[in-house]
């Protein structure tokens, strides 16, 4: 698996916005409503706890004091207000991800939207478009510093109601992959703790932020890695959150989004395929059947899996040091018990 540092999302936000888009013409009067006009959503940054399991806790910069940020459905074509709190020491950026909206409200500083001031607020308003799942982060560079930018908890689902939808399943289910407590390695994620006793992993962290911090001290680190400690679905460490409750014969639209800064993710549910049906929130032409999923950072896939063998399974990462540390989530059928499986 590639563990390389992908930190730059936001070559992907200056792509979607140098693309074509008919909302432009919206640009000069979609920056603020009036006043009086009551919000569609508000939005609040600042620090949450997030429960990754009953002994698993972190504090972590949120939306709305959870993770994920709040499912927002917006309809395609109807403008939606949005007030966006910034409760937290910095400027942010709300940026929403896969959206042709004006750059005044995109969420990208490099394209001249302005930050939500720290203790601030910002008023915004646009017209959600393309249809399909899209996503919102934020777009505050980390740089070295692991607890900002998309290290953080900052990410939400978004889903844009088609105006004609074929509906060719029974229900949607939204994963959001996300790894927690990101540190500096020179070795990837690599399970040290398995490798070596806790006093001698303790010791080659404090060695390695040493060693970091040196060299963040003469610029850019050089030679090191992030790796996580903490790996969730939907902010739930695999077997800590409620199982996906399934029924044979249903078919489940998966919308599946890859939150992290750096990590490329797969997923698999044994004795099931997935069919593509969408990459990045837009129909595929033709949709294919394939046994993983792999996503890059910040990438979204749409999948329908026909629940075609009762069981109780894991969906979940290939990686198995990864899954072991959570990123996974069981799939329940209706009348089954027992352990989960992984095959
Ligand atoms: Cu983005």
């Amino acid at each position: 698996m590639n563990r390389r540092a992908f930190l730059e999302l936001g070559g992907l936000a200056a792509l979607a916005a140098h693309l074509p888009v008919p909302v432009r013409a919206e640009a000069g009067r979609a920056a603020v409503a009036p006043a009086a006009e009551p919000a569609d959503y508000t939005i609040r940054i600042g620090t949450g706890l997030v429960e990754l399991a009953p002994d698993r806790i972190v504090s972590a910069t949120t939306y709305n004091g959870q993770f994920l940020g709040p499912l927002l459905r917006f309809e395609e074509g109807r403008r939606v207000v949005i007030d966006i709190h910034n409760d937290s020491d910095t400027p942010e950026q709300l940026h929403w991800h896969g959206q042709f909206v004006p750059d005044d409200v995109d969420g990208a500083a490099e394209e001249g939207t302005p930050y939500i001031p720290a203790h601030g607020t910002r008023r915004i308003a646009f017209v959600p478009g393309p249809a399909g799942f899209r996503f919102y982060h934020t777009h505050v560079r980390a740089g070295g510093d692991l607890h900002r930018g998309q290290y953080s908890g900052q990410v939400g689902p978004v889903y844009i109601e088609p105006v004609r939808n074929p509906g060719a399943y029974d229900r949607e289910v939204f994963l959001v992959l996300k790894e927690f407590e990101p540190l500096f390695t020179r070795g990837g994620d690599v399970p040290m703790d398995f490798l070596a006793p806790a006093g001698r992993v303790a010791a080659l962290e404090e060695a390695g932020e040493a060693a970091m911090r040196a060299s963040l001290a003469r610029g850019m680190p050089r030679g090191y890695e992030v790796g996580y400690r903490l790996f969730s679905i939907n902010g739930r460490m695999l077997g800590h959150g409620d199982p996906i409750r399934v029924k044979e014969g249903e078919r489940v639209l998966l919308h599946v989004l890859n939150g992290s800064a750096t990590e490329i993710r797969s997923l698999a549910l044994p004795g099931h395929t997935f069919r593509v049906v969408a990459l990045d929130g837009n129909p595929v032409p033709g949709p294919r059947e394939v046994p993983v999923l792999w996503l890059g950072t910040a990438e979204r896939v749409s999948a329908i899996v026909e629940m075609t063998h009762p069981g109780v399974w894991v969906l979940g990462d290939l990686d198995d040091d990864d899954r072991s540390r959570g990123m996974g989530v069981v799939v329940e059928y209706a009348g089954r018990t027992g352990k989960p499986q992984w095959a």
